[in-house]
């Protein structure tokens, strides 16, 4: 079997709530829908979320690699051979959520030709994960309103809480109202995507140290050498990388540098293959994962389930998985549900995924 050619189609959907938090905003899933075509007539099929004040792609750029680096520099290879892909696709250097979802999309060719779901290809540990609801900037009663929905509706029990504004007061107040409204048993943890210095999160984590934080995640960024180092060292509960370190080599600088203790796991940048070997580095170094979100639609949240019901290691938290809730739409044929506070993967081989043509027409963006 071998690849014959590679669609990148831009979409468009909006957001009924835009999720904001330190580093940008999310007002629409302005994302691309990725395509492997293969001469058995399989197609296998991704979705890559830009994220330019993370990766510094767009959707324009993303297409663009695509059509012109990624699709040539491939064409011809058969999905299996991943090694020989991402060597082919590393001669260009970034570009992650480009590379990541040729990946799982070459995956899902190679589930429905072997007839077995990626979850079980990958690992088999679980089919399902307990899902972490995102909380982005608000007015800290909003913020608590919005967790007691989601928890009533979906049953949802673990919430991450964007921080990292200023005033820090604000945030402060946000994490109070949570865990005042939600009790004592919810999970909460905190995620300040770079936003405040070292010393304002030093503070920040002294101020919120009653209340039962899980970990902190890029309080600071990294590139403030010492100050994280600092931060780190005193800090109570573990920290948490995530755009800081999402290749293995920066993971093992940050984590050997004292400047992290835990990972955040993306498969909207590291794709299958790239997050296998992270868990593997996470494994073997005996440090803490968490299957985070790139704000993915439907397709990008199965994959993170899919990715983290595979191993144990990722199972043990919950994962990151309903920024989709606050789409105005998708598309899949099969909307994902959210019940009792856990996502299935699918059964089907492959992802298990079909897009609904009809949607994919009226939101594409490139006709
Ligand atoms: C997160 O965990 O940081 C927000 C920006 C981004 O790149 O990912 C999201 C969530
Ligand atoms: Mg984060």
């Amino acid at each position: 079997m071998k690849i014959t050619r590679i669609e990148a189609i831009p979409f468009a959907i909006p957001y009924r709530k835009p999720l904001r938090f330190a580093s940008g905003a999310v007002t629409a899933a302005e994302h691309v829908l990725v395509r492997v075509h293969t001469d058995e007539g399989l197609i296998g099929t991704a979705e890559a979320p830009p994220r330019p004040y993370t990766y510094g792609e767009t959707q324009a750029s993303v297409v663009a690699v695509i059509q012109q680096l990624f699709a040539p520099a491939i064409t011809g290879l058969s999905p299996l051979d991943r090694e020989a892909i991402h060597t082919r696709l590393n001669q260009t250097v970034g570009n992650p959520t480009a590379k990541a979802a040729i990946d799982m999309a070459a995956w899902d060719v190679i589930g429905q030709a072997l007839g077995v779901p990626v979850a079980q290809l990958l690992g088999g540990y679980t089919d399902r994960m307990r899902v972490a609801h995102m909380l982005g900037f608000d007015e800290p009663a909003a913020m608590a309103e919005e967790a007691q929905r989601v928890r009533d509706a979906y049953g949802i029990t673990t919430f991450k809480i964007k921080v990292g504004r200023h005033p820090v007061d604000l945030d402060l107040a946000a994490c109070r109202a949570l865990r005042a409204a939600l009790g004592d048993t919810a999970e909460l943890y905190i995620d300040g995507n770079r936003g405040w210095t070292p010393s304002e999160a030093a503070r920040a984590l002294r101020e919120l140290a009653g209340l039962g934080l899980t970990f902190a995640e890029e309080l600071c960024p990294a590139d403030d050498v010492l100050g994280r180092r600092w931060l780190v060292s005193q800090a109570t509960i573990p920290f948490f990388a995530d755009e800081s370190a999402s290749r293995p080599a920066e993971i093992t600088r940050e984590l050997l540098g004292g400047a992290a203790t835990g990972i955040s796991i993306k498969t909207a940048r590291t794709g299958f293959t790239g997050s296998q070997r992270v868990l593997g580095l996470c494994e073997g170094l005996g440090v803490e994962v968490v299957m985070g979100n790139q704000v993915d639609g439907q397709l990008g949240s199965l994959c993170t389930a899919i990715f983290g019901a595979a191993y144990e290691l990722t199972s043990r938290r919950a994962g990151e998985l309903s920024n989709f809730l606050d789409m105005s739409d998708d598309l899949l044929t099969e909307p994902l549900q959210i019940e009792n506070g856990e996502l299935r993967v699918r059964e089907a081989p492959g992802l298990g995924v079909e897009i609904d043509e009809a949607k994919l027409a009226r939101y594409r963006q490139d006709r």
